[in-house]
């Protein structure tokens, strides 16, 4: 990371942007929330940073983080005054170079961002989802039965990172896609979100061997007619972007939509796990496949946190928020708060959590949601078809990341029906 000096000599930065001003009625809390053993496990965290306020001030950080669903949905719903084009981690890419040639859908706002987001959309649209469920459903039924041969298995890699990485390269059109390189790409995406810490640092030390890959994967001529990364290079024939462009975008299949769907497979097993009798809830009503998705969803949020950058002075809850002060977005502090969801901590397939902000809010809520929901209902109704019950058969281990609450080992045993 540079550091352009004429803005840092201007105020000493913090963590690679401007520090948030303090205030009376502002609260202020040293907690690192990218420690490893916190991410491991952030509830009590959560329940803190929800009742400190609506807004607390970290100070190791000199950023705002907004843990309370009421305060969590305005920033992100707001994108006019909550900016993503400054970067969506704590660096202010206004202030320094980011890692990597920022993502032109994520890393944007309007009016740039809404010619983008109508591509991807396109490329991903509920259409598309439903054209791809066979092949999905297929996928998640070999992957069980291979389960069942083994009776025991490490749902992590043999469950979670095997089906995304098996049927989201197929769907984007790869033709030489690399289980490892993706998933190693995922970690060195979200944990870039964070600060510069030992997470970023060790899942940042493989670009050299996979930013070659990942740029090489994104040319059209290692794409399949007929894909959604084809798709996405026909909106640049047809001029609605440039063929730059497009390769951007298929890089952000390639950074959002692996890790994404891995985590929340895996989180999705997890939950069941823990909760045998919602297992046996849903197979005696399978019509609530769709529903538990969106609860573990709810629960578990994948992408724990996000941050926004403040584009010009404001308030959040009648507090002062100067430009350029970030703003973490706990959202699964949000998908947690007592004060939007009654009995926030059980795991229910029948809740039916709508609003929850899993996917986020807004114009930059997940456009690839209908796939991720369409992998999940694959591997979900699979399991239902065939497991009478999923037990732990050891500890589940989580996997910190800066952004993703994901696991990182999870013994199971499929018992059939
Ligand atoms: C992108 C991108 C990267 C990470 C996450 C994301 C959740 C998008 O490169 O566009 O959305």
């Amino acid at each position: 990371m540079t550091v352009d000096t004429d803005a840092a000599a201007a105020e000493e930065l913090i963590a690679g942007h401007i520090p948030a001003a303090a205030h009376p009625e502002l609260p202020d809390w040293d907690v690192d929330p990218y420690d490893e053993d916190l991410l491991r496990d952030p509830f009590a965290y959560y329940a803190a940073l929800r009742d400190k306020g609506p807004v607390v001030r970290l100070s190791r950080y000199g950023a705002l983080a907004v843990g309370r669903f009421e305060q969590t949905r305005e920033v992100f719903s707001d994108h006019a005054r909550f900016l993503s084009s400054r970067g969506v981690g704590l660096d202010d890419f206004k202030l320094s170079k980011p890692w990597r040639p920022p993502s032109i859908i994520l890393e944007v706002d309007p009016p740039e961002h809404t010619r983008a987001r109508r591509v991807m959309a396109k490329a991903m649209s509920p259409l598309v989802a439903r054209a791809l469920a066979a092949d999905f459903r297929a996928s998640a039924d070999a992957l069980v039965e291979a389960a069942l041969g083994q009776g025991r298995i490490e749902a992590v890699t043999e469950f979670a990172e095997a089906f995304p990485t098996e049927v989201f390269p197929r769907a984007v059109g790869m033709t030489d896609p690399d289980r490892r390189k993706l998933i190693d790409y995922g970690a060195m995406v979200f944990n870039s979100i964070g600060p510069d810490n030992a997470l970023r640092r060790r899942a940042g030390g493989l670009l050299p061997e996979i930013a070659p890959w990942i740029a090489a994967s994104c040319s059209r001529e290692r794409l399949t007619p007929g894909g959604m990364g084809d798709a996405v290079y026909s909106a640049a024939d047809a001029g609605e972007i440039t063929h730059e462009e497009a390769g951007l975008l298929v890089r952000s299949f390639l950074s959002a939509g692996v890790d994404t769907t891995v985590t929340g497979i895996g989180n999705a097993l997890w939950c069941f796990a823990q909760n045998p009798d919602q297992w046996a809830a849903l197979k005696a009503d399978p019509s609530l496949v769709r529903p538990a998705i969106e609860e573990a969803l709810r629960l578990t949020s994948p992408v724990h946190t996000f941050c926004r950058t403040a584009g010009q002075d404001t308030e959040i809850a009648g507090i002062p928020v100067r430009e350029g002060t970030k703003i973490l977005c706990v959202l699964g502090a949000a998908n947690t708060d007592p004060e939007k969801w009654e009995d926030p901590m059980a795991f229910r397939v029948d809740r039916r959590p709508v609003g929850h902000l899993a996917f986020g809010v807004g114009i930059h809520g997940c456009v690839g949601q209908t796939v991720a929901r369409a992998e999940l209902e694959a591997v979900l109704s699979a399991l239902l078809a065939r497991v009478d019950r999923i037990e732990p058969d050891g500890e589940a281990v989580w996997r910190p990341n800066n952004a993703m609450r994901a696991l990182d080992r999870l013994p199971l045993r499929l018992v059939p029906r």
